[in-house]
């Protein structure tokens, strides 16, 4: 399939990005060149804005030739139940048989809370009570700007069953590297059966690079607290049990 703008199958798409330069024609040229070289043709400019002093924002709508083939599209799909939260609480007193304990924090500089207190704060999101709420699950949440050993010592202290992760911030691939070193240090803290389950989550992650973040789950944009208490229950209670 093609893009659609303004008809089936025209292709038409709008990017928008910054140039390092200050507005004037030769920028307009310049974003146009950019947008050609993009695979945008005809690419028109529809928008220029100076940003401050050498920088300029541009929209670009024009048509691309590419296809895309549905067939194949990798992605992560749910392979576990979705619970409500009786339901959750449930599974948790009968065959866990005590609280399970979930750790949270925003690791390394990066302060932005509010993904991961939609997931685990009582308020929750858009309506949906997070963790917090469940009355089988101990949540402890460390909050902003935690260092990676902090983070250790505190799954320990509180027998984590899971540990939540929040990174926002992609700068330099900063969300990359901090994870990579979060999952590094609890591999070398504990051994393979006491490991607590690695979660990330935010906005910018790719779901599939679990393997290579050395992480158990990678949850991305719109995440809802149901969601992750349903995977903890199917990662930590349910599917052990199947496998013995
Ligand atoms: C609010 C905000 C702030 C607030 C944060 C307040 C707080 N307590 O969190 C303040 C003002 C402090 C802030 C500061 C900065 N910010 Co800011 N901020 C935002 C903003 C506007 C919204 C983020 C947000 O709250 N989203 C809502 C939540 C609910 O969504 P979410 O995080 O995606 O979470 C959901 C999922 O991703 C997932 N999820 C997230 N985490 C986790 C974790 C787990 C375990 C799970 C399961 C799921 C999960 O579930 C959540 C619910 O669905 C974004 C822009 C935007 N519109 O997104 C910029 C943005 C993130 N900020 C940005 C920047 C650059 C900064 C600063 C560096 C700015 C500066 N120069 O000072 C500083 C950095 C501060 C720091 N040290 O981290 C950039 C990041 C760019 C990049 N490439 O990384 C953004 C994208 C803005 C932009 N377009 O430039 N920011």
């Amino acid at each position: 399939m093609r893009p659609y703008g303004d008809t089936t199958g025209d292709g038409m798409v709008q990017v928008s990005f910054t140039l390092p330069v200050s507005h004037d024609k030769r920028a307009e040229g310049a974003a146009v060149q950019l947008a050609n070289k993009m695979g945008i043709d005809p690419a028109m400019l529809v928008h220029a804005k100076p940003m401050s002093d050498g920088f300029t924002f541009f929209v670009v709508y024009g048509r691309v030739n590419h296809l895309v083939d549905l067939a194949a599209v990798q992605v992560v799909e749910r392979d576990y139940p979705l619970l409500s939260a009786k339901e959750v609480n449930a599974v948790v007193k009968r065959r866990l048989r005590r609280k399970l304990s979930v750790v949270g924090a925003c690791i390394g500089t990066d302060a932005h809370t509010v993904g991961i207190d939609a997931i685990l704060n009582v308020k929750g999101i858009a309506g949906e009570k997070g963790l917090e709420y469940y009355r089988e699950l101990k949540v402890s949440n460390l909050g902003a700007q935690v260092s990676v050993p902090e983070l250790v010592e505190a799954a320990r202290r509180e027998r984590a069953d899971a540990v939540l992760v929040s990174q926002v911030v992609t700068q330099r691939d900063a969300h990359l590297h901090n994870t990579r070193e979060m999952s590094a240090a609890f591999r070398e803290a504990m051994p393979a059966g006491r490991r607590p389950l690695l979660i990330v989550g935010g906005p910018r992650f790719d779901e599939t690079m679990t393997a290579e973040l050395g992480v158990d789950r990678i949850f991305g944009r719109g995440t809802t607290p149901g969601e992750v208490a349903s995977y903890l229950v199917h990662a930590l209670v349910t599917s052990r049990e199947a496998r013995g």
